[in-house]
């Protein structure tokens, strides 16, 4: 018993835990731990991998790195996908006092790390420092014309949801105190790629806020993450700032699809039904497997991005996803309405009344 507590107590504390989301990084881990341990000389501190099952085997890497430095820790997420879930997850994997939030991709400058470190010793109010590449001396190195019109316009909409005054929103790179998580931790929306913003946005009180200027490095190894799903999902996060307290966000663009769906049913049947002569039953039955069809993988690029199926998973839920809806062959009695057919006599309980399966939020991909 003693020898237990005494070896408890010489257990280290850490004073700064160093949050870094990974998808595909094997090259650059290694060289990240090292430039860390280079730069933080003097700090107790860890580094905290988020790797959501990379299939280059990043996570095989870091496990590696951490058998020979117990200063590197892994968080291995299997069938998710998301920058700030995953640096959201690993902060609360943290027990330090100081939390940084940065990329291992190397873009980050790490020298910028002990300087943050600094300003929160020489301040006890501060509550974030931000690593800012809109400052002078800051930049984004190599951007194209259109990246920085893209960031420039997203900047301008996350006003919307700001309540602080910062001149790089968008930052990835930043360091913040136990606190402010603790404070803002129940209301992070916790999609898409903008973790900082998310804090910001979520903060009930005004934050002390630092910002030290960066040059934003060109990516070395591998590749970048950002594709035109990265947009959508800044959006869902602006809307679930602005009007997640009054209806979940995901059921906005479930709705959308919703009501997307019910126009490919239409447009599908009155091709196959007024335009190509088919008996009403067969334009109804392909127009509802084609919308359900459609609404499926819509739904799983977008609404359920977050948890999207791939594979034989993806093949399994679209094929089970009409069988399990037993009103999916029925004739809907809108569709009848509208093609002027008479109404169908229904069975006890009134069965075609139920919505067609693929608008029911019960019905979506969500397990
Ligand atoms: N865990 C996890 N990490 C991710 C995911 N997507 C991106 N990352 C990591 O988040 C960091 C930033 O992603 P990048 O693709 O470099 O995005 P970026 O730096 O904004 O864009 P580039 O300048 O084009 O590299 C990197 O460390 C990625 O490995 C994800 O879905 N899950
Ligand atoms: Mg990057």
């Amino acid at each position: 018993m003693i020898a237990a507590a005494t070896r408890h107590r010489s257990t280290r504390s850490v004073d700064l835990s160093i949050i870094v989301p990974t998808y595909n990084e094997v090259e650059n881990a290694g060289v990240l731990v090292e430039r860390l341990d280079e730069c933080l000389v003097g700090t107790d501190w860890e580094v905290i991998f988020v790797d959501d099952d990379s299939p280059d085997g990043t996570a095989s890497r870091i496990r590696e790195l951490a058998r020979n430095d117990s200063r590197v820790r892994l968080l291995h997420r299997i069938g998710r996908r998301g920058l700030s879930s995953a640096a959201i997850e690993g902060m609360l994997a943290s027990t330090a006092p100081l939390i940084a939030v940065m990329d291992a991709d190397l873009q980050h400058d790490e020298q910028l790390l002990p300087r943050m470190r600094d300003l929160f010793h020489a301040d006890e109010e501060l509550d974030i420092v931000i690593g800012s590449r809109h400052l002078a001396g800051g930049g984004v190195g190599n951007w194209s014309k259109d990246r920085q019109l893209i960031s420039r316009l997203a900047a301008r909409l996350s006003r919307s949801v700001l309540k602080a005054q910062v001149s790089d929103p968008m930052s990835g790179f930043f360091m913040l105190r136990r606190q402010v998580l603790d404070l803002v931790v129940r209301d992070l929306s916790g999609i898409g790629f903008k973790i900082l913003l998310d804090i910001l946005a979520s903060s009930k009180r005004r934050l002390r806020i630092r910002e030290l200027p960066y040059q934003f490095r060109t990516r070395a190894h591998g590749e970048s993450k950002l594709d035109s799903t990265v947009a959508w999902e800044y959006l869902m996060m602006l809307l679930d700032k602005s009007l997640g307290r009054y209806v979940p966000v995901r059921f906005i663009p479930f709705a959308v699809v919703g009501g997307l769906g019910v126009l490919v049913h239409m447009a599908i049947l009155w091709l196959l039904f007024r335009a190509a002569g088919t008996e009403f039953v067969i334009g109804q039955s392909v127009a509802t497997l084609a919308a359900m069809t459609f609404n499926f993988f819509i739904n799983n690029s977008f609404t359920y991005r977050d948890r999207r199926l791939h594979g034989w998973r993806l093949l399994r839920g679209w094929i089970s996803f009409p069988l399990r809806a037993r009103s999916a062959q029925s004739p809907t009695s809108a569709s009848r309405r509208i093609f002027s057919m008479p109404p169908r006599a229904t069975a006890p309980g009134g069965s075609f009344r139920r919505p067609p399966a693929y608008l029911s939020a019960r019905s979506g991909i969500m397990p």
